[in-house]
């Protein structure tokens, strides 16, 4: 199966306070943007939250890609507004009950995702291959943006292509999230990813626009 690739610009990345002219710019050329929320318990920070993601619901036409950092997701899902269309990521090391957190999510009409970190073995994903619609990948451990790419991620996404591919899983995605820098982009497609998260190290790099920026990492991904 062949997956439409998309791009997903991690709005921490972009100026905040001028986020208005932002999104304009990210409504014309990316696919969805990816939120992040950290709770300085699973990650050793803090970003955004609830108030921002029922805002940004209520004024971009984007799905959004909510990534959450966060212990227990499956207790603070309600928390935040999300529904058909949109991509919700939950950690493997996070959550006490997987199952239940992919449930309720795909119960609200939205794409339901597993996260896992560099550290986390690809057979972590055996018992919820049903319940997924996707992994997210990280590739740097989460928590800050600006990092280095942890290199064995890229082994990582060509062997979880083929993981998936092996238990009839070909509809579900692969995305990636750390480092997403055009070089590396082009790696992480060659290897199997179709959902890049693009941050400091791509759509927000300084030189060029966003616009620029994404149509040049739109060349990278299409190989
Ligand atoms: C990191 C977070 C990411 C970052 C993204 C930044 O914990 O989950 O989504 O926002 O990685 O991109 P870059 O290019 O600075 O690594
Ligand atoms: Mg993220």
């Amino acid at each position: 199966m062949i997956h439409y690739k998309k791009i997903a610009p991690s709005i921490m990345c972009s100026p905040l306070f001028q986020l208005d002219t932002y999104l304009t710019e990210l409504e014309r050329c990316a696919d969805m943007i990816h939120v992040d929320i950290m709770d300085g318990s699973f990650v050793p920070n803090y970003t955004l939250g609830t108030d921002f993601v029922r805002q940004l619901k209520q004024t971009t036409t984007l799905p959004l890609d909510i990534h959450l950092m966060i212990t227990d997701p499956e207790r603070k899902l309600d928390w935040f507004t999300f529904g058909d269309g949109d991509y919700v990521s939950v950690h493997f090391e996070a959550s006490r009950h997987l199952n239940k957190a992919l449930g309720m999510i795909r119960q609200r009409g939205a794409k339901a995702m597993v996260a896992i970190n560099p550290a986390t073995p690809i057979c972590a994903l055996d018992s919820v291959l049903e319940d997924m619609d996707g992994v997210l990948v990280m590739t740097v451990n989460p928590g800050f943006a600006g990092q280095k790419m942890v290199d064995s991620t890229l082994q990582k996404i060509r062997r979880l292509r083929q993981y998936l591919d092996d238990a009839d899983c070909q509809h579900v995605e692969i995305e990636v999230d750390g480092n997403v820098s055009f070089e590396n982009a082009k790696r992480m497609s060659q290897a199997g990813a179709n959902i890049f998260v693009a941050g400091s190290s791509s759509v927000f790099s300084p030189g060029q626009s966003v616009s620029e920026n994404t149509a040049l990492l739109k060349r990278m991904i299409h190989i």
